[in-house]
């Protein structure tokens, strides 16, 4: 979605946190020896396989708290899992998904009235995956040997999801390339449908990062049609706890009764934490993520948001809001802040 962010915020957000030095490149090294990585020609950098320590405890996650469903608003229906990954594993998964997605600062113009506003988006982001009209196959005449991860992603290829028939070079239906969904979250989207149990199939996954209490998301709602109606979105927290609010849009008519004068709900989204938004929400209910002087706003949060887009006008929106075309955004472990990045970083 087009979030239409009510601060002008410019690159120089990202410059200026100035956190404790994390680590070094090297004790990242140690933590995360080298692996595989997923190649394909959309990304524009490989993407890191998750090392077989989070990896396996992703796999085998048991769940100790059962979430909490919170429906005692009107159209509310909330799923809140507290937590959803454990702590260490969702420290480790925090640095891994920092340090190896690309991540880009989106700028966009909005037109109000007669004057175009330049934006810049508030946070970083990076999103995979593809509507429900196409799907990714290995190509069928790939000559790479399907052995690894890595080069089973190397080969995916586009194709019309009902006749799995190849989408040509010149098909106009997206104006980017989707990227598949990386080994690395792909994992997590998995282990996120299970948990919920509730039958939804997710094919995209946007993430946001949120560099310093500067880094926000103003108050919208995801209830755009090309996510169907009532749809599912699960959100995992990572990183510094945030709050989230919800607040109801404004009541029609005799709807009013007992939604107006509601205070806004508050959740301090802690590290591991997944709220899953469900049924009538996205409709009803407007969220953010407020900016935040202090706390632990300077630690950096990651934000993973799980949906299910039905059109190719949700590929095209998800990539355009979230992708854009400027460049890319790498984090550097021993400046402890993303930099623009041309070229692949070596971490
Ligand atoms: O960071 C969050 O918890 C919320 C993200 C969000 O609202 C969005 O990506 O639409």
């Amino acid at each position: 979605m087009q979030h239409v962010e009510s601060v002008k915020c410019t690159e120089e957000n990202s410059a200026k946190q100035s956190p404790p030095l994390q680590e070094t490149q090297t004790r990242y090294r140690k933590h995360f020896p080298p692996a595989t990585y997923a190649h394909h020609p959309n990304y524009p950098i490989p993407i890191r396989d998750l090392p077989p320590t989070i990896s396996q405890l992703l796999a085998n996650l048991s769940r100790t708290t059962p979430p909490k469903a919170i429906t005692d608003k009107p159209h509310l229906d909330l799923l809140y899992f507290q937590p959803f990954l454990p702590s260490s594993l969702a420290r480790d998964l925090f640095r891994f998904l920092r340090s190896e997605l690309p991540f880009y600062r989106v700028k966009y113009t909005i037109r109000r009235g007669p004057a175009e506003t330049s934006i810049v988006t508030p946070r970083f982001t990076t999103v995979f995956g593809v509507d429900d009209t196409s799907i990714f196959i290995p190509d069928p005449n790939s000559k790479i040997p399907d052995e690894t991860n890595a080069t089973a992603t190397s080969s995916l290829i586009l194709a019309d999801s009902k006749t799995r028939i190849p989408l040509p070079a010149s098909d106009k239906k997206y104006h980017q390339r989707p990227r598949p969904i990386p080994p690395c979250l792909d994992l997590l989207r998995r282990a996120v449908e299970s948990s919920t149990d509730d039958g939804t199939k997710y094919n995209f996954v946007l993430v946001n990062y949120y560099a310093t209490g500067d880094d926000s998301i103003t108050y919208h709602s995801d209830d755009e049609r090309f996510l169907g109606s009532n749809p599912n979105i699960a959100s995992i927290s990572l990183g510094g706890k945030r709050d989230f609010l919800l607040k109801h849009k404004p009541p029609t008519g005799s709807d009013a009764d007992g939604i107006e004068g509601m205070k806004p709900l508050k959740f301090p989204l802690d590290s591991g934490d997944m709220m899953v938004m469900r049924g009538e929400t996205q409709s009803n209910w407007l969220h953010s993520v407020p900016k935040r002087k202090g706390g632990q706003g300077v630690l950096g949060r990651i934000n993973i948001t799980f949906r299910r887009a039905v059109v190719p006008g949700g590929t095209n929106n998800y990539y355009l809001y979230n992708v854009g075309d400027g460049g890319i955004f790498r984090w550097k472990e021993d400046e402890g802040r993303m930099i623009a990045a041309e070229k692949p970083v070596e971490t």
